[in-house]
């Protein structure tokens, strides 16, 4: 006997092969244990709805999708930039902001002031937006601590706010993400720091499942980005990079070289590039928040990368510098508007793309048997409706692990 059986959905399912939404008419969903017992047609259940699940839940004929993944968001941080967005708007760039001690580093400042529980408190109205848009996995970096502690803390913190939202965070260590002032003078100093003691300690107390590195001109170098990835690999982590956001700095190439699952935002990223990622299988996370608050010309390849079957992501980068973006659907919406992603790509991109770029492709990103319950039902007649709306609120019923949540 099933637990739960939803009747009057029409679902898409992701599912490979056929449709590229794979949407059922008329469908039904049966949960057992938190996962997807049986999906299909309702006609061809194998008997009376009753009979077959101790709770038959009628969907109204609503659209079902698969959760919504964000694969890539720097969600735990303390204070806000409204002062550098503001500076931008007043002809500051984003790497003078930084070069003068702003940007991240500022960010730094008022997360160290805070211990885990207070970080975990200050992201939580941003995570429970983020939840009630859809998302059903969540990614979270650290990077706003740059020390050994700071990026515990932060890594804790993100532990927390999963424990606290019964949600599955799943936590990237970003630990090269700006050199940090008491180490100006000495950059090899830092990253034999993260790669001596910072990384192991992350792999072993398994605060991180990966390890992300910011490869750009105002950031790290190829090199320095290859170290950190060389021990997070040794430390049996996965990892990925920030590549190709402000100039090509060769991040795509570095990524595909360190089998790594996703090269995030390559807006610079070239054809050799996208050439290198479509031969290991990289996915291309494009981050179309960033590039609408940092009012950036240079649009990510996306007719190279499609052209070359690199498989597309979309995500939030909720950051406080340059995508405070509390929704997954609106990111989409700016990434479909921005980039061109036709709907199915992008209705793919924030969820069997993103579950592959988190590797978490076998569990979820898709609705099929022995998936993870995590759906949500939408007010939509059709599924290029998400991503068109813009901003949140169509979001009818989350369903995380086969439980119904409110946010
Ligand atoms: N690229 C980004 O878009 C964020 N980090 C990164 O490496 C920005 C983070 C910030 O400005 O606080
Ligand atoms: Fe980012």
């Amino acid at each position: 006997m099933w637990d739960e059986l939803w009747t009057d959905i029409r679902v898409a399912t992701l599912a490979p092969g056929g449709d590229p939404y794979g949407l059922v008419e008329g469908a039904a969903l049966a949960v057992a244990d938190g996962r997807i017992a049986w999906i299909g047609p309702a006609g061809t259940l194998p008997g009376a709805p009753e009979t077959l699940a101790r709770r038959v839940i009628g969907g109204g004929g609503r659209l079902a999708t698969p959760g919504l993944v964000d694969c890539h968001t720097h969600l735990v941080f303390g204070g806000n930039r409204a002062l550098d967005f503001d500076l931008r708007a007043q002809g500051a760039t984003y790497a003078a902001i930084a070069q003068a001690g702003g940007g991240i580093r500022s960010t730094v400042g008022h997360t160290r002031d805070l211990s885990a529980a207070e970080l975990a408190a200050a992201a939580l109205p941003r995570a429970r937006r983020l939840l009630a848009d859809g998302v059903t996995t969540v990614e979270i970096k650290s990077g706003y601590g740059l020390d050994v502690a700071g990026e515990l803390k932060l890594l804790e913190a993100a532990r927390r706010l999963g424990t606290e939202l019964d949600v599955e965070v799943v936590p990237t260590l970003l630990a090269l993400h700006a050199l940090p002032a008491e180490f100006a003078h000495d950059r090899a100093g830092y990253v034999d720091l993260v790669t001596r003691e910072l990384i192991p300690a992350a792999a072993k107390a398994k605060l991180a499942v990966a390890v992300d590195v910011f490869c750009e001109t105002i950031a790290f170098t190829r090199e320095e980005c290859a170290q950190a990835l060389r021990a997070a690999l040794d430390h049996g982590l996965a990892v990925k990079v920030h590549a190709d956001q402000l100039s090509d700095g060769g991040g795509a190439a570095l990524a595909a070289e360190f089998g790594a699952l996703s090269a995030d935002h390559v807006e610079y990223t070239g054809e050799a590039g996208v050439a290198a990622l479509a031969a290991r299988g990289t996915v291309a996370v494009l981050l179309p928040g960033a590039f609408l608050m940092l009012a950036e010309k240079q649009r990510p390849p996306v007719a190279l990368l499609r052209a070359h079957g690199v498989p597309m992501a979309v995500a939030t980068d909720l950051n406080p510098g340059t995508s405070p973006c509390t929704s997954l659907t609106t990111a989409l919406a700016l990434a479909r508007a921005q980039f061109g992603l036709t709907a199915a790509e992008g209705l793919a991109a924030v969820t069997r793309e993103a579950a592959r770029a988190l590797g978490l492709l076998a569990s979820r990103g898709t609705l099929e048997p022995g998936k993870r319950a995590d759906f949500c039902l939408w007010d939509f007649e059709h599924p290029r409706e998400l991503g068109y709306w813009l901003g949140p609120g169509a979001c009818h019923a989350v369903v995380r692990g086969g439980v119904r949540r409110d946010h």
